[in-house]
This record gives structure tokens, sequence and C-alpha cells, in this order.
């Protein structure tokens, strides 16, 4: 690797999404620096600027999903649509003096500890790096993963995934198959129903569906936030705790309540859909919370439409013409929609990232990933990562873990302040954590579920979500405890 011409970083973060920017602008109030932020796309916003699809949306309310430290007062909706969310993360961006900081276009490729020197050689598409601590706001959501149909590649008509929308391809009168019923398809399925001659939904597994009430936010209420931030953050911390509470409500763990989730969710089924055969095909057959819970209002209706087919039988091979299923059925398709998720594993094990004495990050984590608090790995000095594994949420913001995270990496980057190399979480830490997970799983949801999600790795383990509440997770990371870490 050539030797990069400008002097060491202090911090490098990767990604300028929510997790990016939130500790790019943690770093800059503590004076943290300098630091440099690169992204591979070509704007900012992460996951909000990858998904354009129609209906892209959050399905966490908008007053929630988004930092306590950079409020929006003005939220049109109670669920911002997309283009709203990507429009607050420019701002907010803008607002803290990050774009001269942030390097679009620019893609991680793999770094490599140099424990002489105590940084981090960093190898991107558009030169070298180098680094005293790196902090990975990748996520895990975006690499599109494509299911593995024989034929995929036989289509004529344009085929493209939720995370990658074509938008030269006018749908309009179109014959449209899309593939896939997880919290992307549920949100495009009754725009493309709008405008398409015909949309034909490929189901291979019915999500748990609950109502939304999704509603424009009057002007009144704006104007009250904007006048009265303590009004904001009490609606904050209002909706914060509703969320909350579904950790007990099934959506981590099979309680009680699970049952009277499962019985909310069925009756918003029965009253949408009045025909018992649909109805059937859309009735789930595991616990809820095992795969994400999704809120719709519209999703059920759209399915009723005259110009909307819910296929159920397995899909057996693509064509040029389209899709057949394993009963035989022919769908002569158009445009082939994939919603069907993301290569989560895939994200984290192709990193490329060669830790301390050769240890490379895809052999630590041969077992399944796992990080202390989600964050750090021993044997990989001054790396940090935000929403790594068992650090997302299937029941409230994901932006709180960020912050809390945050936190937790400010703590560790400003004891390397003090005139040390390099900060890592002993092993016997990273040990005594990832067991305190694995018996927290053995009673949740994932474990006795009996679903198939991106939740779960190969083997069937959760190394994704944090199997308890957000503020369980406060407790356990918020503050970096320097006795679970060696610095040297
Ligand atoms: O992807 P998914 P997603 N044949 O993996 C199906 C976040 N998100 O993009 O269930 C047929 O959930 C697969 O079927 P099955 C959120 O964290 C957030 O929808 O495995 N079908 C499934 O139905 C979410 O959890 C928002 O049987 C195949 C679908 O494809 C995550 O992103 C909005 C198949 C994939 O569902 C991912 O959601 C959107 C095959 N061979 C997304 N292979 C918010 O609003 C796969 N499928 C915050």
């Amino acid at each position: 690797m050539t030797e990069p011409a400008s002097a060491p970083l202090a911090v490098l973060i990767v990604g300028a999404g929510f997790s990016g920017l939130a500790m790019a602008i943690r770093c800059r109030q503590a004076g943290i620096g300098p630091f440099q932020v690169i992204e591979k796309g070509d704007g900012l916003g992460g996951t909000w600027h990858d998904n354009t699809y129609p209906g892209a949306a959050c399905d966490i309310p908008s007053h929630l999903y988004s930092l306590s430290f950079a409020p929006k007062a003005d939220w049109s909706r109670m669920y911002a649509p997309q283009p709203e969310i990507l429009a607050y993360l420019r701002e907010t961006a803008e607002r803290n003096g990050l774009l001269p900081l942030i390097r679009l276009g620019t893609t991680f490729m793999g770094a490599a500890w140099d424990e002489a020197r105590a940084l981090w050689r960093v190898k991107t598409d558009r030169g070298p790096i180098l680094t005293r601590a790196i902090v990975s706001g990748m996520g895990g959501l975006h690499h599109p993963a494509y299911p593995d149909i024989p034929g995929r590649g036989a289509f004529k008509g344009p085929a493209f995934h939720t995370a990658a929308w074509d938008h030269s391809v006018d749908l309009a009168g179109k014959r449209v198959g899309i593939i896939g019923t997880g919290a992307s398809a549920i949100q495009v399925v009754p725009e493309l129903a709008k405008v398409a001659a015909h949309l034909t939904l490929f189901q291979r597994t019915p999500p748990w569906i609950m109502p939304k009430h999704d509603h424009a936010i009057p002007e009144i209420t704006r104007s009250r936030y904007r006048r009265l931030p303590l009004v904001r953050r009490l609606e904050r911390a209002r909706l914060f705790w509703l969320h909350e509470v579904r950790a007990f409500l099934g959506f981590t763990k099979v309680s009680k309540l699970t049952g009277q989730a499962e019985a909310l969710a069925r009756r918003h089924l029965a009253k949408a859909v009045r025909d018992k055969d649909l109805r059937a095909k859309l009735t789930p057959d595991y616990r809820l919370g095992c795969k994400r819970v999704l809120i719709s209002d519209e999703y059920y209706p759209t399915l009723q439409r005259p110009n909307v087919t819910l296929e159920t039988d397995g899909i057996a091979r693509i064509t040029e013409a389209g899709l057949t299923t394993e009963a035989g059925r022919i769908h002569d398709l158009d445009v082939i929609v994939y919603a069907t998720g993301f290569d989560v594993t895939g994200t984290f094990t192709r990193m490329n990232l060669v830790g301390r004495d050769g240890l490379r990050l895809k052999d630590a984590w041969s077992d399944g990933m796992g990080a202390y608090q989600g964050i750090s790995v021993a044997g990989f000095p001054n790396y940090f990562m935000l929403l790594g594994p068992n650090s997302g949420l299937g029941h409230n913001s994901v932006v709180s873990m960020i912050e809390i995270q945050v936190q937790h990496v400010l703590d560790c980057l400003t004891a390397l302040r003090t005139g040390r190399r390099a900060i890592e979480v002993r092993p016997e830490a990273q040990t005594r954590f990832l067991d305190r997970i694995r018996s927290r799983m053995a009673d949740s949801i994932w474990q006795a579920g009996g679903c198939r999600s991106w939740y779960l790795d190969a083997s069937g383990r959760n190394t994704t979500l944090w199997p308890d509440s957000v503020m369980a997770y406060r407790r356990s990371a918020r503050r970096a405890r320097m006795t679970d870490y060696r610095l040297s």
C-alpha cells in the first residue's frame, strides 16, 4: 500500500448515514480531530439516500427517529417520508459544518492495523488513508440481497431491487411482479398498485401487520413544537416509552402479552380482509416479533384491488417472460421488483479488516458475529462499530441505539487523547458480554418464534438484534467502562 501524503487522522468515520453523521457531530463538539467521513454513495444519508422506492418512509415516528441533539420541530407527518428524512440529514450535516469533512464517492475497501505505529492503514478506492481510529457507521442494510431463483438473469424486461430503484422505468400500465413481503414491500406495494396495469405479489411468508394510524402533523402543533422545545421533547419521550413497552409485548421475548399483540394484529387483518381464503393466506404461522413487525393501513386493502394478485405458490424459476411457480402457474410480466432485503452478515464479513497479529475479522467471526456492546472486538484496537452485531432493534428507534453507542465511542476516543496509542476491549470482557447475550437469547422470540429472517444467521442464531429494551442497553453501553478495555 502506498503511503498517504497527508498526516494521519485522529478518526476516520466510515459512512455518512445517521450513525456516521451523529459520530461526526459529537466528535466536532468534543474537539476530537482531525477527522474525516468517507461515504461510498454520491450523496450523504446512507439508507435514506439509497432507498428511494415509491412509498419509502420510516415506520418509526419522526420525532423519535431523529437525533436528540439535532432536533427538527416541524416534521410534516407522524411517519416521515424518505425525501423529508434525507433533507433532514442534509440540513443537519450542513448546520453542523460537516460538508467539507465528508468525502463522497469513496469506498472503504479494508484496513490493516500497523502495530509499530499504532495506526490503521485504510484502503479506499480513492487511495490510502492513515488514521489512529476507525468508527464504522456502515450499518448492515446496504448490500441488496437477490434471491437465488433459477433463471434470474433470463428475464428480458427491467428488473431491480427496492434499494436500487430504477426511476427511468415508467411502471404506468405495466404488468409488475414484486418478490418479498418485508418492511420495504409493504410500503411500495400500495404505490405500485396505483399505477401498474396489474401487480402480482409473490409472498413466501406473510408478515405480522399492525395498524399504522399515520397522519399529517397540523401546522398548529408544529408551530407549538417550534416555540416550545420542552413540549416537543415531551412528545419524543412519550413516543419513546410507547415503543419501549413493545420490548415486553412479545417483540423480544415470548410472554403472555405476545398472544395479545398477535390478537390485535389478527383483528386488524380480519377487519380489513373479509375473504376467508385470502385471510388464511395472510395469516402468519410463527410468533409475532420473530420477524420485523410491520405497520400499515393500506397494504391489506391494496391486496383486494382488482388489479392485484397475491401469489403464495413458491417461485420455481424466472423466465424470459416472467415467473413460473412450483405448481406450474405462469405469470407474464413487464417488470420484476426484488423486495428481497439485504445481505447483513456478508456486509460485515466482507469488510477485509486485519487487526493485531494478522487476525482477520472474518476469522474472528468464523463462528458468528459478535462484539462487546456491539461496538468493539478483541484484537481490533481503536476500531469501533455503530450498529454492529446485536445492536439493531425491532421494537424502538435505532437512532436511540446510535446515540448510546456514539457516547461510548467518544469515551474511548477521549481516553486515547491522554497520550495513549491504543484502546482495545479485553477478551474476557467481550466473552462475558457475549455470554450474557446468549443467555438472554435462550427465551427470546427469535429462538422460539419459528421463522426465517435476516435477524438470524445461517445457524439460526440472532446476531443482529439487541435482545432487550433500549434502557437496558443504555445501562450496559452508554459509558465505556475502562476496566473492560486495555489502554496502551
Ligand atoms: O427485507 P426483508 P426488507 N423467494 O429481509 C422475501 C429495514 N427497513 O427490505 O420472509 C421468495 O425484511 C422474504 O421472504 P421470507 C428493516 O429493518 C426499515 O423488506 O424470508 N421470497 C421477505 O418477505 C427491515 O427489517 C424500514 O420468507 C423471498 C422479503 O423477501 C429491513 O430493512 C423500511 C426470497 C425480504 O424481506 C429489511 O426489510 C424498510 C425468495 N427466494 C426496510 N428471498 C423502515 O420503515 C427473500 N424473499 C424503518
